[in-house]
């Protein structure tokens, strides 16, 4: 039996390299990773208590990954909560990793990435209503999946990569910027009026091979210039819905939208 180590985290700041693996912690207060500091956490449980939250400062690096690069082996981390109105922050000119792993929350969480320097791989969101929301230019969201009782994916900024993920309620959003890619998405709305997704003054934008169904309107575009590519629009009240914008659809089909 492999032996875990649980531990209480208070109030903490990391401002060294600190790394930590094959642990069951649980965290009370506001972890800071301040600037110049790197918090490292490999197949490691944390549960936050009611007053957590965390914050990886300008300068400070957070990576949350697993043990083998494997999605499939369940050796990455588990962030979990009960916590209403959970944030956790990624402030600009910070870095932020996560890959493989798991993120579990009962009530509101919002993950907030104003940094450039933000990758989110392979990992799942469940529970709860998620708000990811990414404001730094070139981020890349690869490969998620969104399980929550609805989850909105935001984007402001320029030149991200949204692919690959799966959002079971919920919709993208991409708000202002230029040069943004959604690709390879599956997203489906339940909420009465919500929409799979949305382009709202946003340039140069590239909507490929992403399968929407179950929405008010499929795709909606608001003064933005959108290239929508190989994309399925079904089972929604409207497939698009193009205002004031460019829109150059090819190859999309429309099936029992009513
Ligand atoms: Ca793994």
């Amino acid at each position: 039996m492999v032996h875990v180590k649980q531990e209480v985290w208070y109030e903490r700041e990391v401002t060294g390299n600190e790394s930590y693996s094959e642990r069951h912690d649980i965290f009370e207060g506001v972890l800071r990773v301040k600037s110049g500091g790197s918090l490292t956490l490999v197949n490691v449980t944390f549960n936050v208590a009611d007053n957590g939250n965390i914050i990886v400062e300008p300068g400070g690096l957070m990576n949350i990954t697993d043990k083998d690069g494997d999605p499939s082996t369940g050796d990455g981390c588990l962030i979990n909560s009960s916590k209403a109105d959970f944030i956790f922050r990624v402030e600009a000119e910070a870095a932020f990793h996560a890959a493989n792993s798991r993120f579990e929350w009962s009530h509101d969480f919002s993950l907030q990435v104003l940094s450039d320097e933000a990758h989110i791989a392979n990992s799942s969101f469940s529970s709860g209503r998620i708000e990811l929301y990414l404001e730094g230019d070139g981020c890349t969201v690869l490969g998620n999946v969104f399980g929550c009782d609805y989850c909105s994916l935001a984007s402001k900024g320029d030149n991200k990569r949204i692919v690959g993920s799966t959002i079971a309620n919920g919709v993208i959003l991409v708000d202002g910027g230029s040069g943004n890619v959604v690709e390879e998405n599956t997203v489906t709305n339940n909420e009465p009026r919500g929409h799979g997704l949305i382009f709202f003054f946003s340039q140069n934008t590239m909507a490929r091979g992403n399968n929407v169904s179950s929405c008010y309107y499929g795709l909606m575009a608001i003064s933005s210039s959108v290239t929508v590519e190989k994309c399925v629009f079904s089972d929604c009240k409207y497939g698009l819905l193009v205002a004031y914008s460019r829109v150059d659809a090819q190859s999309c089909s429309f099936t029992n939208n009513t």
